[in-house]
């Protein structure tokens, strides 16, 4: 008979939340009693599951159903009132926040590792959204692992059938309703609310406008079907990997220029695709195109600001706009001319939600391919490519002359990220550390034609509830306002990312269309003079360059 019992666990030291959530190898996750802990400590944290109401759901990926089983009888043991299970146990990350709003849930956890590839051999992870369908902030996230520390043991349930993820409806267990729904409708439904359909449907059914919509084998391919194709009336070709896959095919579910080779070669080639767009393994990223055009992620967010207007949801206009620190600047200068309020905030979306649930902002997003609005609390891949089309749409402009009018208007701001991937942890610290050392002494510094005006390690204050984050990336400022920013990344599951962004401003239209990474060279070179990157690291080239 099914019975509530008490597990003694022992903790594990690495279950420390980075940029979103925890996240490892699945060989970390299924050793015994590791996601019980974590799911146990977050439960404890919450205060507990009485009469709350959790969302569950992942991006599929391998192990996706196997831990949202487990999740359920913890959760029916936590004497939660009600899970919400995405059909499949999958859920992308902006359908969950949109779910646990519609339905005035008390949180979710969302099983995912993003962009990091999956499979037996793949990335897993987990974190925990709140009531405000937002990733928990930093305070959270910091006790839910102080709790992993010292938790001594986990409530699930004993001899407990599993439950059917794959039929619609509710059942009981242990007292708990648990409730599998299709989110597709509702996801579509609140972009229906957001966006021009009818002229949007216009232009994808113009044989004359190709669309080609990359789902990279991950959780957006049945969103994407049912707005793209079933709502909107684009072709069935216009998707591509619209299939889920448990391994994402074996490839990076990432879509910036190197993992999203095929789209971006398409955009490139001889059939003339007016637009393409990607997005990632839980849906939240976006990467979008015009015919031989990239859209830089910061230019994107600037762009979408500026013609926000256009667009039903935000036709009485925007609160405000938030970027990330590393961001290109292209949308500070989008916000000066509105008169809109703009707020730069650590890497990581979870900054953005104290400032949206506050009514400050409207808009944010980052240079890793986000961005998003109020309308739930994580950045929204599809969402993305929904506001394109429909500025593409009424302004009847190609994405490409969007973006070039843009520049025209507030100039370019060349922007650049480069990644030293699978680096040695205490190689990468070192580096952080030499740098740091060496910020007060900088100002004044010439490196080539650059001369350093300010350095600092950025930290942040939250306006809304005076939170402090600190060391939260080190900015080096040049005289002509050019700026480089360095971090490591805190979504990797071994050893270290460094990333270094570049990013500078360019008023004369005459240089428009040099390749980024040809204007930004002084930068480059600058960077390699002030972080000894080979030195600490023996890499004299970055990994992946977006
Ligand atoms: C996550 C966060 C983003 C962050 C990105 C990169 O995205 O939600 O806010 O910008 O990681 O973080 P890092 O530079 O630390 O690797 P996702 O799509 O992976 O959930």
């Amino acid at each position: 008979m099914t019975q509530v019992v008490d597990v003694t666990t022992t903790q594990f030291a690495d279950q420390k939340p980075g940029t979103s959530g925890l996240r490892k190898q699945v060989s970390v996750f299924q050793q015994a009693h590791y996601l019980e802990n974590f799911v146990q400590s977050t439960f404890n944290v919450i205060g507990g599951g009485q009469g709350k109401t959790l969302v569950l759901g992942g991006d599929g990926r391998f192990y996706n159903r196997a831990a949202a089983q487990t999740i359920i009888h913890m959760a029916a043991a936590n004497g939660f009132a009600r899970v919400i299970v995405g059909q499949g146990g999958i859920l992308s990350t902006p359908a969950a926040s949109a779910v646990i709003r519609a339905r005035g849930a008390d949180g979710g956890l969302i099983l995912s590792a993003s962009h990091n590839p999956g499979g037996p051999n793949g990335d897993f992870g987990i974190k925990f959204n709140g009531a405000n369908g937002g990733p928990a902030v930093e305070s959270m996230t910091n006790a839910i692992f102080e709790e992993t520390k010292v938790l001594q043991r986990y409530c699930t349930l004993q001899d407990a059938a599993e439950t059917d993820l794959d039929t619609l409806g509710e059942t009981s267990l242990a007292g708990t309703v648990i409730e599998v729904l299709d989110p597709v409708a509702i996801y579509a439904d609140l972009m229906e609310g957001l966006f021009d359909f009818e002229a949007i449907k216009e232009l994808l059914t113009n044989p004359r406008f190709q669309l080609r919509f990359d789902a990279m084998h991950a959780v957006t391919g049945p969103y994407a079907r049912e707005i793209l194709v079933n709502r909107l009336g684009a072709p069935e070709t216009s998707l591509m990997n619209a299939e889920p896959k448990e391994d994402f095919g074996g490839e990076h579910p990432d879509p910036n220029l190197v993992h999203a080779k095929d789209l971006v070669d398409l955009l490139n080639g001889d059939e003339m695709i007016a637009f393409g767009a990607a997005s990632d393994g839980d849906g939240d990223r976006n990467m979008v195109l015009g015919t031989g055009f990239y859209i830089n992620p910061c230019d994107s967010l600037a762009v979408l600001t500026a013609n926000a207007h256009l667009v039903p949801g935000y036709s009485g206009g925007l609160a405000g706009v938030a970027r990330s620190l590393p961001t290109s600047r292209a949308v500070d200068r989008v916000a000066a001319y509105l008169g809109i309020e703009f707020f730069e905030t650590p890497t990581g979306w979870k900054f953005f939600g104290n400032l949206m649930d506050a009514g400050r902002i409207t808009l944010c997003g980052e240079e890793s391919f986000g961005t998003g609005s109020s309308h739930i609390r994580e950045k929204d891949g599809l969402w993305a490519v929904l506001f394109w089309l429909n500025l593409i749409a009424v302004r009847a402009q190609p994405a490409r002359s969007i973006v070039r009018d843009h520049w025209e208007r507030f100039g370019r701001d060349f922007f650049s990220r480069h990644d030293y991937e699978g680096i040695d942890s205490d190689q990468a610290n070192a580096l952080m550390q030499a740098l740091t050392s060496r910020l007060e002494s900088l100002p004044g510094q010439t490196f080539g034609d650059l001369v350093v005006a300010r350095a600092d390690n950025f930290s942040y204050r939250d306006p809304v509830d005076d939170s402090e984050s600190y060391n939260q990336g080190i900015r080096i400022v040049f005289e002509n306002d050019a700026r480089i920013v360095v971090r490591l990344s805190g979504t990797g599951t071994s050893g270290a990312t460094l990333r270094v962004y570049y990013d500078q401003h360019e008023r004369d239209p005459a240089y428009f269309s040099v390749y980024a990474q040809r204007y930004l060279e002084p930068l480059f070179a600058a960077s390699e003079a002030i972080l000894n990157i080979q030195h600490f690291t023996g890499r004299d080239a970055p990994d992946v360059i977006t």
